[in-house]
C-alpha cells in the first residue's frame, strides 16, 4: 500500500535548453551564440572537466575561422528545430505535463542588441508551443540557458557590460507579448551561478579582456540580477497569471569532518552558492557576501534605483539543478586540489558517475529542506539525472537500469521532502531526450528516455528509440509518483 505523496498537478517532465537540442544553428535568421563557438574535445584530449570556456578575442576570431573540419557539436544538437513533432509526440506518449525548453536568444534578435525581432524566429516558437498545447503539456521556458548573442561579447564583453540589462529586458518584454496566451511559467537565467566557473559561458566574458577576472563576473552578476528583476516585473504585468521563477545550480557541501575549519569552509562554500538565491528571492545581498567583496576588494557598481528594483520584483519561485554534492575541507593544501566539476574531495560513503560526479539522493531532500527554510516560497526542481554511457543490444533494446536506479532514488527523496513540509511545484528530469552535454559537448554523455543515434562525432541517423527507462518514467506520472 502506498499513501499519496505528490500533490495533485505536480508537473512531471522532462528539460532540455535550445544550444544542446535544436541544432539548425544558422537557419531561420538565427545569430551565432557562445555555445556555437564551444568545439568538442576527445576525452583524452581534455585538460579539464570543463571545456566550455573561450578566453580571447583571438581565440575566438580563430573558432570563427574554422568553418570546416571543425567539431561544434552544439551546432547540430538533435535536430529538434526539424523533428520537434515527432519528439513532443514521444514526450506526450511518456503523460508528460510540463516541458522545458528554452528560447534561444539569437533566434529572436541575432545580434541581440537591435529593435525589431527577428519573425521566422519567433514564429518557430510558435509552432513548439502550440504542438505542446495539442498534447496539454505546458511550457516551461528559460529566456538565457547559455545562449548569449555572440556579438553581445564581441562588441560590449557580455555582461560586463551595463547595456545588456536593456537588451535583454527587450528581449524578455517581446518574448513576453508574444507568448503570453501560450506560456505560464517563464525561468530567467539558467544556473545563474555557473560565471564564476565559465565567465564566458555564465556571462559571455572574454577573461583576457579584464583586469581582474572576479571584479568582472561580479560586476556582470550584478547586471544580471537588475536584468532577471526587470523581466519579472515585466513578466508580472504583461502576463499576470504566469510564474517566474530564478535558476540556480545547487551545490550542497559537507563538512569533510567534525573540525570546525572544516565545517566553516563548508559554510562558505554553501554561503557562496546561496548568495545567487538570496539576491533573487529575498531581494538583496546578503552581509556575508558583502564582507568577501571587501576583503577580496570587489566593488560592485550600482546604478540609483538598483537595490529598490531587486527588492521589489522577487522572483515567484525557486528552481534548482540537482546533480551531486561537495565536500569541503579547511585544511589549505586541500583547498587548492581540483577536479569533479567544482570541488576535488572524494566522499567515501557516495558512489560516483562515469564522469566523477558524486552521486547523493539523499542530498537533494537535504537541499529542499534548506532552500525551504530560508525562503518560503515553491521549489521546483527543473534538473536531475543521470549522464551514462548507453548500449544499443543487438535487438534494439537499451536496458538503462542504472538510470531508472538513480531517478527512483532521487524521487523518493523529493517525496520525504514533501513529507517535511516542502512546497515542490514539479519535476523535469534533465536531458528526457539525448542530447549535447554542456560540460564536455559529447553526444555520448546521454541523460535521456529516449535515445538519439547520433556520435561524439556527428555519425548516425538521429533516429530516436525508447529506452527501458521510457516506459518507467511513463508509469511514474501516471500514478503521480506512486509507482517507482
Ligand atoms: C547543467 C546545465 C544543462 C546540462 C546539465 C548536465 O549544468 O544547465 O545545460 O547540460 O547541467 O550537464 P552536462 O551536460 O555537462 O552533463
Amino acid at each position: 500500500m502506498t499513501e499519496n505523496r505528490f500533490p495533485e498537478g505536480f508537473l512531471w517532465g522532462g528539460a532540455t535548453a535550445a544550444n544542446q537540442l535544436e541544432g539548425a544553428y544558422n537557419e531561420g535568421g538565427k545569430g551565432l551564440s557562445i555555445f556555437d563557438m564551444v568545439k568538442f574535445i576527445p576525452k583524452e584530449e581534455r585538460t579539464n572537466d570543463i571545456e566550455m570556456d573561450v578566453r580571447s578575442e583571438k581565440e575566438l576570431d580563430r573558432l570563427l575561422a574554422e568553418t570546416e573540419g571543425g567539431n561544434f557539436p552544439k551546432r547540430r544538437g538533435i535536430d529538434f528545430y526539424h523533428r520537434y513533432k515527432e519528439d513532443i509526440a514521444l514526450f506526450a506518449e511518456m503523460g508528460f505535463k510540463t516541458f522545458r525548453l528554452s528560447i534561444a536568444w539569437p533566434r529572436i534578435f541575432p545580434n541581440g542588441d537591435e529593435m525589431a525581432p527577428n519573425e521566422e524566429g519567433l514564429a518557430f516558437y510558435d509552432n513548439v508551443f502550440d504542438e505542446l498545447k495539442k498534447y496539454g503539456i505546458e511550457p516551461l521556458v528559460t529566456l538565457s540557458h547559455y545562449e548569449i548573442p555572440l556579438h553581445l561579447v564581441k562588441k560590449y564583453n557580455g555582461w560586463e557590460d551595463r547595456r545588456l540589462v536593456d537588451f535583454f529586458v527587450h528581449y524578455a518584454e517581446t518574448v513576453f507579448h508574444r507568448y503570453k496566451d501560450k506560456v505560464k511559467y517563464w525561468l530567467t537565467f539558467n544556473e545563474i551561478n555557473v560565471s564564476t566557473i565559465s565567465p564566458y559561458i555564465g556571462s559571455g566574458i572574454l577573461v583576457d579582456r579584464v583586469e581582474n577576472r572576479e571584479q568582472a563576473v561580479y560586476q556582470a552578476l550584478h547586471h544580471q540580477f537588475v536584468a532577471s528583476a526587470r523581466a519579472v516585473k515585466a513578466c508580472h504585468n504583461i502576463i499576470p497569471d504566469a510564474m517566474i521563477g530564478c535558476m540556480l545550480a545547487r551545490m550542497e557541501t559537507y563538512a569533510e569532518t567534525c573540525n570546525p575549519d572544516d565545517a566553516l569552509a563548508a559554510l562558505e562554500e554553501d554561503q557562496k552558492n546561496l548568495f545567487f538565491t538570496d539576491v533573487q528571492v529575498r531581494g538583496y545581498y546578503p552581509s556575508f557576501m558583502n564582507r568577501y567583496f571587501e576583503e577580496n576588494n570587489i566593488k560592485i557598481e550600482m546604478a540609483p534605483g538598483d537595490e529598490e528594483i531587486l527588492l521589489q520584483h522577487t522572483v515567484d519561485f525557486l528552481s534548482f539543478s540537482y546533480y551531486m554534492t561537495m565536500v569541503a575541507s579547511g585544511a589549505p593544501e586541500k583547498k587548492k586540489e581540483k577536479g569533479n566539476f567544482f570541488s576535488g574531495i572524494k566522499n567515501p560513503y557516495l558512489e560516483a558517475s562515469d564522469w566523477g560526479w558524486q552521486i547523493d539522493p539523499k542530498g537533494m531532500r537535504l537541499t529542499l529542506n534548506k532552500l525551504y527554510d530560508r525562503y518560503q516560497v515553491p521549489l521546483f526542481i527543473v534538473e536531475n539525472g543521470l549522464g551514462a554511457y548507453d548500449k544499443v543490444e543487438e535487438n534494439g533494446s537499451i536496458n538503462d537500469d542504472y538510470r531508472i536506479d538513480y531517478l527512483r532514488a532521487h524521487i523518493e527523496q523529493m517525496a520525504e521532502a514533501i513529507k517535511d513540509g516542502v512546497d515542490i511545484m514539479g519535476y523535469t528530469s534533465w536531458g528526457c531526450i539525448d542530447l549535447i552535454s554542456a560540460s564536455t559537448s559529447e553526444m555520448s554523455k546521454r541523460y535521456g528516455f529516449i535515445y538519439v543515434d547520433q556520435d561524439d562525432y556527428g555519425n548516425g541517423t538521429l533516429e530516436r528509440r525508447k529506452k527501458k527507462s521510457f516506459d518507467w518514467y511513463k508509469q511514474v506520472i501516471e500514478s503521480n509518483g506512486e509507482i517507482l
